[in-house]
């Protein structure tokens, strides 16, 4: 069953003991960000909830962080799926998507501000990284728009920045995010943008707004749900909205202005660039009755963008070695230290000895702009364990014969490795890096290794309470 909104998703995070609420006041700009980064340290990732901020310091309105990406099994929830079913899901919707229906009412419009009453500094936005970013952030977003062209609706999570009440900076970390697409169209017929702002929704929604799919991320979010994404029509524009949406920013991005936008502190663990970009003029928001404001944490990993990345798209090429390409491949993990993007590990069945190479050139060929390091290992190392992984890099590669460098590469975005003025204020599509491939898998007949047989080691599990561990 799909769930209706953010509100019975937080009911199902709730019932599983995944969902923390912090009583205690909390300081937006500063203390919000200091309580997640300590939350993704220093809790395991496999105890860790999502965290409501029931009291935030000068509004009244609560903070939810965490929720679609605290760890892979939040995540799995947010899907409404098991851990081991996400790639499937993700595929189904894909090839499956369902259209929204236009309902004529929904609480989103429980209240409707307009003109002189619109005031984003009254929602609880956060500073991220103090004394570093110039202002505070929406992040988490799904900014609607629609292609000037073809009419077809996107929706995508692209950062905003806090400027005036009624204005926001929005950043578009390259040029092929969809909506700079729309924006660039419409300027051309010297036109302005409408666009709409989700603040928190139904997770099937968020999920794809951040997840890189083609196509109506409605109609996509229909699918993952198995059953239509109601919505309503804006004041302000004819773009439309989950009719149970939290809150909505209503908007347009003006032709032709550019702003100073960033530096903000970016999911690589470093601030990123700084420069010119779009702003947005916000004319309206709709909010239901004691809304909730939701954020995706970010910056440094491990964060809730590195758990996203890492648990969404490790599916996607999961899925292309193994059905498309029908490569013997066990598993496949975009690290979380690497952002769930620079590192990719692949375990697979070495049939043959090129086999290794064609998994590093599908994953390449698949997304060109992750994936720095790629590293392939045999199917009994576990990829999620670092220790296993750093294991098989240790013994099982002769550097001169099994490290491939191949240069002039596609970029991963934001890769602070690539000096400034290279990089620019969008991470172009011309970008350049290089990549590095590492075989690790066994390429000759090992020794045995050298642990003691299973049958022992079972035989010791079968016993362990007389060996007197427990109370260590
Ligand atoms: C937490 C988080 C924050 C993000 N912030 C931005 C951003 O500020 N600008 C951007 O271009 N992409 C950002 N992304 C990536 C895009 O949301 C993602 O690539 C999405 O697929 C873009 O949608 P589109 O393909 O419809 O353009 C972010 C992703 C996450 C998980
Ligand atoms: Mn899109």
């Amino acid at each position: 069953m799909a769930y209706r909104d953010l509100r019975e998703y937080l009911s199902a995070l709730e019932m599983r003991g995944k969902l923390h609420h912090v009583e205690k006041e909390v300081d937006p700009n500063w203390e919000v960000a200091a309580v997640m980064r300590r939350v993704f340290q220093r809790i395991p990732s496999d105890q860790r909830p999502a965290i409501m901020f029931d009291r935030i310091a000068g509004h009244p309105i609560p903070l939810l962080a965490g929720a679609l990406g605290a760890s892979r099994a939040v995540y799995a929830l947010a899907l409404d799926t098991p851990v081991d079913q996400i790639a499937e899901k993700w595929s189904y919707a894909q090839t499956h998507p369902i259209p929204p229906v236009l309902v004529k009412w929904g609480p989103v419009k429980e209240n409707i501000l307009k003109g002189d009453q619109v005031d984003v500094s009254q929602l609880p936005l956060c500073v991220w990284t103090r004394g570093e970013d110039p202002a505070p952030y929406v992040i988490g977003p799904c900014v609607v728009s629609k292609d000037p062209e073809t009419g077809e609706r996107n929706t995508g999570t692209y950062r905003l920045m806090l400027k005036e009440k009624r204005r926001l900076g929005i950043y578009f970390s390259n040029t092929w995010r969809h909506m700079y697409t729309h924006v660039m169209k419409n300027e051309k017929q010297g036109k302005a943008t409408p666009c709409a702002v989700v603040l928190g929704c139904d997770p099937s929604l968020s999920l794809t707004s951040v997840a890189r799919v083609q196509g109506d991320e409605f109609g996509i979010a229909g699918g993952l749900r198995g059953t239509p994404l109601e919505v309503v029509k804006c004041e302000t524009s004819d773009l439309e909205v989950p009719a149970y949406a939290e809150i909505v920013l209503e908007g347009t991005v003006p032709c032709g202005v550019r702003e100073p936008e960033g530096p903000f502190g970016e999911y690589t663990g470093y601030m990123g660039t700084e420069g010119p970009s779009f702003v947005m003029d916000v004319t309206c928001i709709t909010h239901r009755h004691h809304p909730i404001y939701q954020v995706f944490f970010s910056q440094m990993p491990p964060s809730e963008s590195s758990c996203i990345h890492g648990t969404g798209r490790d599916v996607a090429f999961y899925k292309h070695m193994t059905r498309d390409l029908k490569l013997p491949v066990r598993d496949v993990h975009l690290l979380e230290a690497g952002g769930g993007a620079a590192f990719l590990a692949i375990s697979l069945r070495r049939d043959y000895p090129s086999l290794p190479h064609r998994a590093m050139w599908a994953a390449w060929a698949y997304e060109p702009s992750l994936s720095k390091f790629v590293v392939v290992v045999d199917e009994d190392i576990d990829v999620r364990d670092y220790f296993q992984l750093l294991w098989a890099m240790s013994w099982h590669v002769q550097p001169a014969e099994d490290i491939y460098i191949y240069r002039n590469a596609t970029a991963t975005a934001l890769d602070p490795s690539i000096a400034k003025e290279h990089r620019g204020q969008f991470e172009h599509p011309d970008g350049l890096s290089s990549k590095v491939g590492i075989d690790a898998t066994r390429k000759h007949k090992f020794p045995t290794r050298s642990i003691p047989p299973e049958e022992d080691l079972n035989k010791v599990d079968a016993h362990w309470s007389e060996y007197g561990f427990e109370s260590l």
